[in-house]
């Protein structure tokens, strides 16, 4: 009996291995928001690019999950979704493509607000003056009618200045070499509605260069 499970269990055992092992990090996850009365639950996420943001409405009260700028909100920002109302139970989900700081809120309740945070990717991290970066603002592709703005702050500098501008569909990364000795490079981005209205930029993503 005892031999009959285990000549059972040992292949799923082996199955589940060989499917941690794979999955790899090329699966995007899925970042859960909650809507309360009066709340998003967290406020800010932090999808990697690509990854979903799903919010499910666990409140009794209507709510929507309304990016800055949707028409007839009255507010200045991207636009990227605007949520219909979302009853008690329902859902409404997006993937982050872009590298960006996306400021929203719910167009019924103005005061409760909620951030999505997506940052850049830097590879390697650290380098010489010779080195190779890939810089990747964001993974498959820009969403369309939408293009993102990427900056760079190089060592020594005080601020940002722009390094690649409207990029769109799938010019998404970029190779860089650094171009100002050595020392600390920081690129931002930020997605653009092609007819104006922008998100707030990333975090900054940092290089070494000694
Ligand atoms: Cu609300």
């Amino acid at each position: 009996m005892l031999r009959a499970v285990r000549r059972i269990v040992a292949p799923f055992g082996l199955a589940l291995v060989l499917a941690l092992a794979f999955q790899g990090p090329a699966l995007a996850a899925t970042v859960n928001v909650s809507i309360v009365d009066f709340a998003f639950n967290p406020t800010t996420v932090k999808p990697k690019q690509g990854d979903m943001v799903l919010w499910t409405n666990n409140g009794n009260a209507p709510h929507t999950t309304t990016s800055d700028g949707c028409p007839g909100t009255g507010t200045v920002g991207v636009a990227l979704w605007c949520s219909p109302t979302l009853n008690d139970t329902d859902t409404f989900s997006l993937a982050f493509s872009t590298a960006a700081k996306y400021p929203y809120f719910c167009d019924i309740h103005p005061s409760m607000q909620g951030t999505v945070q997506v940052n850049m990717k830097a590879n390697p991290k650290s380098g010489g003056v010779g080195t190779n970066f890939s810089i990747i603002w964001a993974k498959g592709s820009i969403p369309t009618g939408f293009n993102a703005d990427i900056q760079i702050k190089r060592p020594g500098s005080t601020q940002f200045v722009d390094w690649m501008i409207d990029k769109t569909g799938t010019m998404v990364s970029a190779q860089f070499q650094p171009d100002s000795g050595t020392g600390v490079y920081q690129f931002r981005s930020r997605l653009q509605k092609g007819t104006g209205g922008a998100s707030d930029f990333s975090k900054a993503t940092k290089i070494t260069v000694s």
